[in-house]
């Protein structure tokens, strides 16, 4: 990921990375040095919560005097940081269900997930459990032509557990590596469709009960602290794996990434950068702290 965030997450680098040079590169560390950090990690979208507890440590940290330079800031900014992103690695897994409001990227993840494990020598299945929207299915089908994946569709307005029912059996007589479930976009609040998630999972336990099930949830990093709520009951109706943040070239801040994973207590495996179908990443903590520090 090196050079990652200065080249690809430019708004993030200019807004966050930037300013905190200035503060790292002091002599002493005042009080109103720690009420600038707490701005810049506002304005950065680590939200309220997170934020008071990083600078509460850090101001505990001065007090007793372990943080006296610039220097000393960043080495226990970093060790904050670190502790709030958990570590818990994305699970090898065959089957990925993605899930998400509407518009927050989903299908443009499954074509970057399909080509990237294309491009490891798998054999994917994309399904097309959206059938809610006949360009929705299109949308995938173009993907599936483009990147030479098999992409499996059902009736318009059909069940989609019926789509995953038809998939889950290709899946398996067909020597497949990895199976990628796109669902319709859906607000949390919507019981229905809630309920239809938790059909579509529960038939593909059923039918492939050997393989492991990750649901992933596609968070919009442009939406800050707005799409928390929404994450918190999709976690509590379907349980969710790991998040998949997208849209990082957009006018997020980056900071996003620790008030996901303080608040919400998931872990970030990928984030999603451009319309362009290599423009995904498997997130690594350490990395991205370091950059963002750097
Ligand atoms: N810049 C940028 N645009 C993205 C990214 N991911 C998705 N988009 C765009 O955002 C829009 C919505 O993306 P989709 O992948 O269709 O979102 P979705 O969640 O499948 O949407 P629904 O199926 O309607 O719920 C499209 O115009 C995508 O091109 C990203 O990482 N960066
Ligand atoms: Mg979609």
């Amino acid at each position: 990921m090196f050079g990652f965030i200065k080249k690809t997450l430019s708004k993030v680098y200019t807004q966050v990375t930037s300013r905190l040079q200035g503060l790292f590169g002091k002599k002493h560390i005042h009080e109103q040095d720690l009420q600038e950090l707490r701005e810049i990690l506002l304005k950065a979208d680590t939200g309220v919560k997170t934020t008071k507890n990083i600078i509460a440590s850090l101001t505990e940290l001065a007090d007793s005097g372990r943080i006296e330079t610039g220097a000393d800031l960043k080495n226990a900014l970093a060790e904050q940081l670190s502790a709030i992103l958990p570590t818990t690695p994305m699970p090898s897994t065959q089957v990925y269900v993605l899930v998400g409001i509407n518009g927050s990227g989903k299908t443009t993840f499954a074509s970057k997930l399909a080509y990237q494990l294309q491009q490891q020598g798998k054999k994917v299945l994309l399904v097309a459990a959206d059938t809610f929207r006949a360009a929705a299915v299109e949308q995938l089908q173009q993907w599936g032509e483009r990147l030479d994946i098999e992409v499996v569709t059902g009736k318009p307005n059909g069940d989609p557990a019926a789509v995953v029912y038809t998939a889950s059996e290709q899946f398996q007589a067909g020597n497949y590596d990895a199976m990628i479930v796109d669902t319709a976009g859906r607000l949390q609040t919507k019981i229905n469709l809630m309920n239809e998630l938790e059909k579509i999972k529960r038939i593909i336990k059923r039918k492939l009960p050997e393989e492991k099930v990750v649901t992933l949830l596609t968070l919009d990093s442009m939406l800050g602290q707005n799409s928390f709520d929404q994450a918190q009951i999709f976690h509590e109706q379907i349980d969710i794996d790991g998040i998949v943040l997208t849209k990082m070239d957009g006018t997020g801040k980056g900071g996003i990434l620790f008030a996901v994973a303080s608040e919400l207590k998931l872990p970030v495996w990928y984030i999603s950068f451009g319309e362009s179908v290599e423009q995904l990443k498997m997130f690594d903590a350490q990395e991205y702290i370091q950059e963002l520090l750097t």
